[in-house]
């Protein structure tokens, strides 16, 4: 369903058996070399979740994309795998958008995990102004998304994000604030065997 426009939610995109592969994938990625780590941010404030980036790292103290984690311990990052290059296409097309996508910021929310209201903006100029969406994948237990308006200050909309949901943020909402202000304990299907939250984002740099 539409949230706003270029904002559309696709409840239970994914099936059982696709979140189970996906879910497998989230974790053998955050293990690996160039794996999940705790981002500090300016000041030196740790985030409250673990993040791996594919393609580009996203460097939470200068707010710039960059080939090796140079705001944590230097190793190249890893590549964005073509299928899931793939999938968020598809998940883009199905909410009517395109992405040609080459980042995917990989985040791992534990129960008590949440991410303070910001816009993504650190993309070229070029795909922030066309519209060119972010593509979101949710995976485990439901996560409050906060989603407002282009200024901080303006009102939100609350909505549970669910394992399987999509959701895709493009043309005039690109630039709209969001967070998730928790997770909701235990609501991940079992057959996931996981606690907490994945989330798969895609970004056209
Ligand atoms: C862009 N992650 O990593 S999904 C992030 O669930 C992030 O982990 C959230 O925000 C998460 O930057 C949300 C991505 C998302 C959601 C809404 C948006 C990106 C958006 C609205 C406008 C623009
Ligand atoms: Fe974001």
């Amino acid at each position: 369903m539409e949230i706003y426009p270029g904002t559309i939610h696709l409840n239970s995109y994914l099936t059982l058996d696709e979140q189970v592969a996906l879910v497998r994938r989230c974790n053998s990625i955050g293990s690996g070399p160039a794996g999940f780590y705790t981002p500090a941010v300016r000041g030196g404030a740790y985030m409250r979740i673990q993040m791996v980036c594919l393609g580009r790292h996203w460097n939470a103290k200068t707010y710039k994309y960059e080939a090796t984690r140079s705001d944590y311990d230097g190793l190249p990052v890893q590549e964005l795998p073509a299928d899931l290059k793939d999938l968020a296409r598809r998940v883009a097309a199905e909410a009517g958008m395109n992405i040609e996508p080459d980042i995917c910021l990989l985040n791992c929310y534990p129960e008590a995990g949440r991410l303070g209201l910001h816009q993504d903006k650190d993309e070229r100029p070029e795909t922030i102004e066309a519209g060119i969406p972010v593509v979101s994948i949710s995976l485990g237990d439901s996560a409050k998304f906060l989603i407002g308006g282009t200024r901080r200050k303006d009102p939100v909309k609350t909505i549970v994000l669910e394992s399987g949901d999509g959701i895709v943020m493009g043309g005039p909402s690109r630039l709209r604030y969001h967070g998730v202000s928790g997770i909701l304990s235990d609501t991940a299907p079992r057959e996931l065997n996981i606690q907490g939250r994945f989330n798969l984002n895609f970004r056209q740099y």
